[in-house]
């Protein structure tokens, strides 16, 4: 009994939620779901631990051993400063290396995912601050999608597709018939939406489809991409070799005769060239179904079949955002396209294709096409960006050239990384090559809520507060509700908003007004709201007064008078719609793609093997094809030591799913702690067995944080698969991430095995000047 507890309670958002927290004498208690969200996230529960976490940042704290130029190890010491202290040296780095180089010697891409809530997000909030003080390095497109960005511009003139905004779920449901889908549609995905997520609506909308008799196919190396009331046919296939199977159907349909000439007259460029492909003309091998079957392990019936009933019958098209992510990306989804295509439905309801289904909240659920409220950040006046994924190819070449979709650009020379709001040591390909490359710069300075790897890996770092400590507006384009998101406590230790710490350098530095625009934290939350006031408006949607959403902490935008279908007003006239393409229409060869002439990315879809596939010379020493998916129990690497997170961990260590028969080829069980190697690198995982993983292939999640040992051997006893993934980019066209092209070999680990240190916070020196 605590008679004097004082209890209170506050609306709030998070990436995987809306909820409200209940906070008692101070502290975060429970985090109850949304009333409106049927499917609330587990993850939720991981936030009062977190916020709490021993692993807080406390206060300002700069890296033993920086000044002297000492290697970033991840394992180095620290030592608490004043905020005084902390505003100095940072404004004074900032001004020494733009003076000394330029504002291109600064990088402030800072990608990553931060958290909900406008206002305060951090990724936003730096590049602004940088954009206003003269400018900075950015980074290009995103890791989730950043082959398709690039590519689809080519073959559909934007890249909408891929954003999010894809055929209704509705419109399936009172239309289509089959839904193969490339990667499956696994819920685990749509926990999570970028910015938030008010109801989690896509079990509902999937049951309502089985429901009504739509018939799914699940495509993936893995049984579980499905959920299992959908009752969905499993097609195993080999990882990466989805154009393979696309282009066996694309065979099929052309040789019965079951494609349709009408719609690919009227709306596409360039089929001719691909059907020279498709029937070897051009290159004197016809991609017949047994072709498919050598390479991608599909029985060549199967393939017949599918094309079959596809052409039989309405049929949805989808792929996840995985297919692409791996080397030569592109090319599933140049063909998943084409496929759309040939079998003519693409504009018609429930038919054609679409994106991300089963990656994200969002795709597919009805939505207004209202804007988020979201706010962009300034111009960039130094107009220098990289493609996101090439940053360790960045510090490791300054001065260097490379090839971006048609262009010949130069690396930069980087002196100082800023980064805020995203975590580099998670995110990024081949991490031991990263923290090879991270030594490059004179200064790294990160604002974060954690003493994350990344932090670790830092010289200043400036504790930053979580959602909870602060004010804010939640809500996105991709989800009908909108969250008043309301401080429930002070800061943890001496944690500051970032919008308050760059307000303070941006005083120092001398440009306080054009940052703030005399603007306190209310002050930008009304801006935002007003702002998605004001697009409602130009909709005849009338939204509450401020006051009223803040009282009442959520507003909800009314359904769409329509479902939407993706492409539908091209289909109805497509010389009023044309695309933005220089044919105007869907462009299945490109004369654009041909006239970079690049052998890793040719003018129409082709199967390009990736540099690693269970097809490569590689495989005779690494035999395991290893898909680094997302993970069940976190967003990437946010609450990793949290108690859900946790509670999925096999003697603390992130699992590796394997066949049966691969396990026991290796004398391996359920819960054995193995070592998981290439020539990039190594990890320990724990072993768990499953007959739903097609034999050949291993699965690891991504998001344990990442625990080098320190006598610099390459190996993490963790479990983060980026020690494993390699760094290059997906094409000369596209420059994406290729995660998924990795191949490893798994044994059981011999000796004592190490200790977890990664959620240990570094050894800290207390500058008495800090108390
Ligand atoms: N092998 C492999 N690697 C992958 C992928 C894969 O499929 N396979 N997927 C990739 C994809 S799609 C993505 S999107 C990336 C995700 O990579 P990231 O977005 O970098 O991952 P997060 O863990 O979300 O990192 C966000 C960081 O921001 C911090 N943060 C949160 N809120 C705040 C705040 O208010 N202020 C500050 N200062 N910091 C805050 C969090 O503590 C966390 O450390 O990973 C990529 N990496
Ligand atoms: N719970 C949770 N949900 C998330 C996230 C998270 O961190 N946690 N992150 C969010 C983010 S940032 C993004 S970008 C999206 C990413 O969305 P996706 O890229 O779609 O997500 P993944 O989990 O990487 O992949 C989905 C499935 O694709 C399958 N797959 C992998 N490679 C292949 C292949 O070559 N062929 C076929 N056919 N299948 C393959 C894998 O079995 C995997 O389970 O997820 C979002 N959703
Ligand atoms: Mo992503």
């Amino acid at each position: 009994m605590t008679p004097d507890k004082h209890t209170e309670r506050h609306v709030s958002l998070s990436h995987w939620g809306a909820f409200t927290a209940t906070v008692e004498n101070g502290r975060i208690v429970r985090c109850t779901p949304f009333s409106r969200d049927p499917a609330p996230s587990p993850m939720l529960s991981a936030i009062p631990e977190m916020v709490h976490s021993p692993l807080r940042v406390a206060r300002p704290s700069v890296r033993e051993g920086w000044r002297e130029g000492k290697p970033r190890t991840g394992h180095d010491a620290f030592r608490e400063v004043s905020w005084d202290e902390a505003l100095d040296l940072v404004a004074g780095e900032l001004t020494r290396v733009r003076q000394a180089h330029g504002p291109t010697a600064v990088f402030g891409g800072s990608y990553g995912w931060s958290s909900a809530g406008r206002v305060h997000h951090a990724r936003t909030l730096v590049r602004r601050f940088l954009a206003l003080g003269g400018g900075f390095v950015d980074q290009l497109a995103n890791y989730s999608f950043g082959a398709a960005q690039f590519l689809l511009p080519h073959i559909l003139g934007s890249f909408q597709a891929v954003t999010g905004r894809a055929t209704d779920w509705p419109s399936v449901i009172d239309n289509t018939k089959l839904m193969i889908a490339f990667g499956g549609l696994a819920l685990k995905n749509s926990q999570v939406g970028s910015g938030g997520v008010g109801a989690h609506d896509t079990e509902t909308w999937l049951r309502r489809a089985r429901a009504a008799g739509v018939r799914f196919v699940n495509v993936s190396p893995f049984k579980a991409d499905a959920p299992d009331f959908l009752d969905a046919e499993w097609i195993p296939i080999r990882p990466n070799t989805d154009v393979v199977l696309m282009l066996g159907m694309a065979q099929v349909l052309l040789s019965d005769g079951r494609h349709d000439t009408a719609f690919l007259a009227r709306y596409c460029a360039g089929f001719d060239r691909f059907a020279d492909y498709l029937t070897g003309k051009s290159d004197g091998t016809p991609k017949t179904p047994e072709w498919a079957e050598a390479i991608c392990g599909v029985p060549a019936a199967t393939i017949r079949d599918l094309a079959r009933r596809s052409a039989a019958m309405p049929t949805f098209l989808t792929a996840t955002w995985s297919l692409q992510r791996a080397h030569h990306g592109e090319q599933p989804y140049w063909a998943l396209i084409t496929l759309a295509a040939m079998l003519g439905g693409i504009g018609l309801p429930g038919q054609g294709f679409g994106f991300a289904h089963g990656s994200i909240h969002g795709p597919g659920l009805p939505r207004r096409a209202l804007p988020g409220p979201e706010i962009a950040p300034p111009l960039n006046p130094a107009k220098t960006a990289i493609p996101v994924a090439r940053i360790a190819d960045m510090l490791l070449d300054p001065g260097g050239t490379y090839a971006f979709n048609g262009q010949t650009l130069t690396y930069p020379d980087i002196r100082l990384v800023y980064w805020a709001g995203g975590n580099p040591f998670h995110h990024h390909q081949d991490l031991n090559r990263l923290q090879r490359a991270w030594q490059k710069p004179e200064t790294v300075i990160v604002h974060e809520s954690w003493w994350t790897p990344t932090a670790r890996h830092a010289d200043i770092v400036l504790p930053a507060t979580t959602t909870l400590e602060r004010n804010d507006v939640g809500g996105t384009s991709r989800d009908p509700f909108v969250f008043a998101m309301h401080k429930a406590i002070a800061p943890v230790g001496e944690a500051r908003n970032d919008i308050d710490v760059f307000a303070a350098l941006a005083g120092k530095l001398g440009y306080a007004d054009a940052f703030t625009e005399g603007r306190d934290e209310m002050d930008w939350c009304r801006l935002v709201y007003q702002r998605l006031r004001d697009g409602a408006a130009r909709q005849d949607i009338e939204l509450p007064s401020f006051q009223q959403f803040w009282a009442e902490g959520v507003v909800e935008l009314p359904p769409p008078e329509r479902d939407y279908v993706l492409l539908e007003e091209f289909r109805q006239d497509p010389e009023a719609h044309r695309l933005g393409t220089p044919s105007g229409r869907i462009e299945i060869s490109s004369a654009t793609v041909a006239g970079f002439a690049y052998d890793d990315a040719p003018p129409h879809p082709a199967w390009l093997p990736p540099a690693e596939w269970l097809g490569a010379p590689e495989a005779a020493r690494f035999p395991l094809h290893l898909i680094t998916n997302q993970p069940v129990r976190r967003l990437h690497s946010q609450t990793d030591p949290g108690p859900v997170s946790a509670a999925g961990k096999i003697l603390g260590r992130e699992p590796i799913r394997l066949n049966p028969a691969d396990a026991a080829r290796r004398g391996l069980t359920d819960g054995d702690i193995v070592r998981v190697y290439n020539a990039r690198g190594a990890c320990l995982a724990g072993v768990t067995t499953d007959s739903g993983l097609a034999a050949g292939v291993a699965i690891m999640a991504t998001g344990a944080w990442f625990d080098p040992v320190p006598t610099g051997e390459g190996l993490d006893v963790h479990g983060n698969p980026n020690v494993l993934t390699p760094d290059i980019g997906t094409s000369r066209l596209t420059q994406g991430s290729s995660a998924q092209s990795t191949l490893v070999e798994v044994e059981r680990f011999v000796g004592t095995v190490p200790p977890v240190r990664a959620f240990d916070p570094p050894p800290l020196a207390h500058a008495a000047a800090a108390v």
